[in-house]
């Protein structure tokens, strides 16, 4: 058994009787109760999974394991430039240890030795319009390769519930080794007339995934290092790791829950958002005739915007209650590496001018910027204008998050997910005559 497997078993399946053990003990325990405002509110802050790879909390923003996300930059294994590996973020998420330098080495070398990607996808994806949206060749590409599943070949073989885990633990290293490859084959075809570029595998993760898209910028790789590290994971009840955690508690294998997740990451209230926010910058540069607006041009902008029913993109947060921190680790990056960019600077001004304009409005819960309001801006800056990509690069980092926690949601033998709807006619039973 390679040595993460390993490590994984050895933590999971105590766990598995320890909680086991409690819900049959103390099942009673009350966690939570449930508000009407929370069923006809999108079911905000209802405590009702368990995702053991990251916590949100609604000040400090997200921990992996505990860490921060400056812990996590000083305690991860890194690139050349400092830079953390996602290896290791995918590493911590499964085994709860960090990672040596040497087992994110074996890692990068298990994900290449697990990375050839079938023909059928590259002929499936070929099938489709290039203009076809990014995110919907992603879902299509990730489909094309569930023949290939371990679970479900097994599962039909008869394969014992307590073997789960180690079935989804295959499918779920095999679909991060590919996704790369997909994902670079789907940019060089809807952006650059289909000349593909080969994977080269003395290439970390990220700088390999950098290579194909077509880009061996240093700066640019060290990029996808941070990129790929922060976007993994956010906790369970995002609509996209939810989705995920919905569909395999069916028992659907990795492929079909990952993508089922991948279609709720592309809607624009979610991962969408990084293509809104710099469409939304470029139409504001356009109006206004600048490349370099002031902070009252850009705040009669954002009226404007407000005004036309529309909601600022890269605003807001349905449990942040202060700046994203993954918003302020893109900041510090471009700090660090990028001067005199027109567009950055934009962000910076826009980050000024647009919370105490929604704090206004007296009704938006988070008026700070999220994730999604720097990642455009960067990926311009190296190159990368094509924005109706920019979600599949989230993509391919989210599958280390919601692939890790799936494979800890089998070893803990959690059951179908089902919880209970109702009526409005229930809902007003319930009020005071
Ligand atoms: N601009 C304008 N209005 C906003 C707003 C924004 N950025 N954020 C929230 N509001 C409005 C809501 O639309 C809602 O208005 P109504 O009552 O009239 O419907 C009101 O403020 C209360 O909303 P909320 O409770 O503060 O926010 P929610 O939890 O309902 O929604 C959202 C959270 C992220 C969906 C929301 O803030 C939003 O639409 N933001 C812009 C889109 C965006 O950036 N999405 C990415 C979020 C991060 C992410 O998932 N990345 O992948």
């Amino acid at each position: 058994m390679e040595a993460l497997k390993q490590k994984f078993a050895n933590k999971a399946l105590p766990l598995y009787q320890e909680l086991r053990a409690a819900s049959k003990e103390h099942g009673d325990i009350k966690v939570d109760e449930v508000k009407l405002s929370q069923v006809l509110g999108g079911a905000r802050g209802i405590k009702m999974m368990l995702w053991e790879t990251s916590q949100l909390d609604a000040n400090k923003g997200i921990r992996f394991r505990g860490y921060s996300i400056p812990e996590i930059k000083e305690l991860l294994p890194s690139g050349p430039q400092g830079e953390p590996l996602p290896e290791g973020l995918f590493w911590l998420m499964l085994t709860d240890e960090i990672p040596s330098a040497d087992e994110v080495k074996q890692l990068t070398a298990e994900w290449h030795r697990r990375a050839d990607v079938p023909q059928q996808v590259f002929t499936t994806l070929d099938s489709m319009p290039a203009d076809t949206h990014p995110m919907t060749q992603f879902t299509i590409g990730v489909m094309a390769m569930q023949s290939d599943s371990v679970f479900s070949r097994r599962y039909a073989e008869g394969l014992p519930k307590s073997e789960y885990w180690d079935a989804v633990y295959e499918d779920s290293m095999n679909l991060i080794a590919r996704l790369p490859r997909v994902a670079a084959y789907i940019y060089r075809r809807a952006f650059k007339d289909g000349q593909h570029i080969e994977p080269d595998t003395s290439l970390d993760y990220s700088a390999n995934y950098a290579h194909m898209l077509g880009s061996d910028d240093k700066d640019f790789r060290s990029l996808m290092r941070l990129y790929l590290t922060i976007h993994a994971d956010h906790e369970g009840g995002n609509a996209s790791a939810h989705t995920v955690n919905l569909v395999s508690s069916t028992l659907s294998d990795p492929y079909l829950a990952f993508s089922a997740g991948m279609n709720a990451l592309a809607g624009p209230l979610h991962g969408l958002a990084n293509q809104e926010v710099i469409k939304w910058i470029f139409e504001m540069i356009d109006s206004l005739g600048t490349k370099t607006p002031t902070k009252e041009q850009i705040a009669d902008y954002v009226q404007q915007t407000l005004d036309e029913g529309k909601v600022i993109p890269g605003y807001g947060h349905a449990v942040l209650r202060e700046p994203d921190p993954r918003f302020t680790a893109q900041r510090r990056f471009a700090e660090q590496y990028i001067t005199d960019s027109d567009l950055i600077t934009t962000v910076w001004k826009i980050f000024d001018v647009v919370p105490p304009i929604l704090q206004s409005l007296g009704k938006v819960k988070n008026p700070w910027p999220n994730v999604d309001a720097h990642s455009g801006a960067l990926l311009v800056h190296y190159g990368f204008s094509e924005f109706s990509y920019y979600t599949v690069l989230f993509g391919v980092s989210r599958a280390f998050g919601v692939l890790a926690a799936g494979i800890w949601s089998r070893a803990l033998g959690m059951p179908l997910e089902r919880p209970k709807s109702v009526t409005s006619d229930w809902v007003r039973q319930q009020l005071p005559n």
